[in-house]
């Protein structure tokens, strides 16, 4: 189980990372305004010189920054990225029936005018990933949870699962556990015990993807896939992660297999689904996290993973 009141790793350098970040954020959107105000060619030259100042979490800064830019210039961005490393996937087709057919740029972005309110069903393709259908929904004119993570292609796993979730709270945490056996989050990333698993990126800044990939699994076997609002794992009623906007999706074997919303209501701890006798079994209710690990079973995960 998570949530043991030793802050998790890199607490200072992440407070650093998000100061930097909101810093980031406030330059793009100044610059931005600045740029579009004397009409130096609009939002689409917008940062490309600033790649080479940041780091990962400064690059998608900066794309939030574009995308604010966007929506305040009446257009919907939607920005899609690889979900084994959160980059930007440039050149995808993102077709989308009633709206039109777009190719996002090298940001990941595709942009059209902001129009009625509606659900849609996009599908996003591009050699070497899976082709991904996505529906969405626009409100007020807007998407709000508008940043989408695609799979690579994975013709020998059996699954991928990828979240996404939009700005806050700033870190959920994917677990997933084999009855009597592994139990992979970010204490313990790695498993060879029947094939690999492991998890492929842990997101603690808003938005994912967060990705588990296992390479198999093994049909006498029962799995559990939980999310942990690690946020506020002290607040067990808390509502934040119901409203973050989360979704998982489970990719197996090259092709989308599952999507999950996560449901209305408390609790820092989403149950999403079991894998039994090598099918899926939906769960996707809301609870509170169960009492924490002692601090004994927390030093041997942690130690089991730097050893690892
Ligand atoms: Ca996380």
């Amino acid at each position: 189980m998570v949530s043991n009141p030793m802050p998790k790793r890199r607490g200072l350098l992440r407070f650093l990372i998000k100061m930097k970040k909101i810093l980031m954020v406030a330059l793009c959107v100044s610059l931005g305004l600045l740029g579009y105000a004397q009409d130096f060619g609009g939002f689409g030259d917008f940062g490309g010189g600033f790649g080479s100042f940041g780091d990962a979490a400064s690059d998608e800064a900066m794309i939030r920054g574009d995308m604010a830019m966007m929506q305040m210039d009446g257009l919907v961005p939607m920005r899609f990225a690889n979900a084994l490393d959160g980059k930007p996937i440039p050149g995808a087709t993102v077709a989308i029936p009633g709206i039109g057919t777009f190719t996002t740029n090298a940001k990941g972005i595709i942009t059209f005018p902001q129009r009625a309110d509606g659900a849609f069903t996009m599908t996003v393709s591009k050699s070497g990933f899976i082709t991904t259908p996505i529906e969405f929904k626009i409100q007020t004119g807007i998407v709000i949870f508008n940043w989408f993570s695609i799979s690579p292609e994975m013709p020998n796993k059996d699954y991928r699962i990828v979240l996404d979730w939009g700005e806050r709270p700033s870190d959920l945490d994917l677990h997933f556990e084999k009855r009597g056996g592994y139990h992979i989050s970010y204490h313990n990333m790695r498993s060879h015990s029947d094939g690999n698993v492991q998890l492929d990126r842990d997101d603690t800044s808003g938005y994912g993807p967060e990705t588990i990939t296992i390479e198999r699994t093994d049909t006498r076997s029962v799995y559990t896939l939980y999310v942990i609002d690690y946020t506020n794992q002290r607040s067990r009623n808390s509502s934040a992660l119901s409203q973050s906007g989360a979704v998982i999706r489970v990719y197996s074997r090259n092709r989308l297999l599952h999507t999950f919303q996560v449901p209305a209501g408390q609790g820092n701890r989403w149950e999403v689904f079991r894998i039994e006798g090598g099918n899926i079994t939906p769960i996707s209710t809301l609870a509170a996290e169960k009492p924490r690990s002692s601090a004994l079973q927390r030093l041997i995960s942690l130690q089991n993973n730097q050893f690892d």
